[in-house]
């Protein structure tokens, strides 16, 4: 029996903490749910109280949050060398990143596909993703910033902020004119994230569910 099970959404921040169980060779299964409808999966939403994806059942219970869920998991499995731990001077900024990611960037990159969360009227949606997109603007210069060195935040290997930073970089409308290539290092930390084994087998089964959804609700 599997040691954990991922509540999953294709092509959603479920991606991040699934690249991160991939890695690390741990024994998962995926169940794929629905967000955005009236009638949740039951354990999804035991699990998940907004009914946001992902949330991790595992041995000790159930956990939500994209970075607490990839921390939690590659904690559990330091042989997959995803972790700074405690104790190295590195600790700190590993940290830093992964909250960066989960309370900086991603609330903006939200805003991008889901104005209307704020606002029904299309006019202040526009006026709110383009606000939004001037503070992303920021929020990108200084990843890029720290990538100078790269190819990873942390060198030569990457860690688990990589993969949550990756696994949102990928969408390319969150970028200024839908376009990464005026961020090098973030491109060059993408391609690099994204050219992983690991990474290529999870995005296949996200391109591959959300395809089999789109074929469904078209009847095909
Ligand atoms: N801060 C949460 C955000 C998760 C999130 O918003 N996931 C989206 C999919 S990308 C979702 O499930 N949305 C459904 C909703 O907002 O009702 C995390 O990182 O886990």
């Amino acid at each position: 029996m599997a040691d954990y099970t991922l509540f999953c959404a294709p092509d959603t921040y479920a991606m991040g903490a699934h690249a991160v169980l991939e890695e690390t060779g741990a024994e998962y299964a995926i169940r794929w749910i629905r967000i955005f409808t009236d009638t949740p999966d039951p354990d999804f939403l035991a699990a998940s109280p907004h009914c946001r994806t992902p949330a991790l059942d595992g041995p000790d219970g159930t956990v939500f949050e994209t970075g607490a869920v990839a921390l939690y998991v590659a904690e559990r499995h330091p042989q997959a060398g995803l972790v700074i731990p405690p104790g190295d001077a590195r600790r700190g900024r590993f940290l830093q990143w992964i909250h960066y990611l989960a309370s900086t960037l991603q609330p903006d990159v939200i805003l991008q596909y889901h104005p209307e969360f704020y606002f029904s009227d299309p006019a202040l949606q526009d006026r709110l993703k383009a606000a939004s997109m001037i503070r992303l603007r920021g929020v990108f210069d200084t990843l890029d910033s720290a990538l100078a060195d790269g190819p990873f935040l942390f060198g030569d290997r990457p860690t688990v902020p990589d993969y949550l930073l990756a696994l949102q970089t990928i969408w390319d409308v969150i970028f200024p004119e839908g376009d990464i290539t005026a961020y090098p290092n973030l491109a060059r930390q993408r391609e690099a994230v994204c050219a992983r084994p690991a990474v290529q087998r999870v995005l296949a089964q996200h391109r591959e569910e959300y395809a089999r959804r789109n074929a469904q609700s078209s009847g095909k």
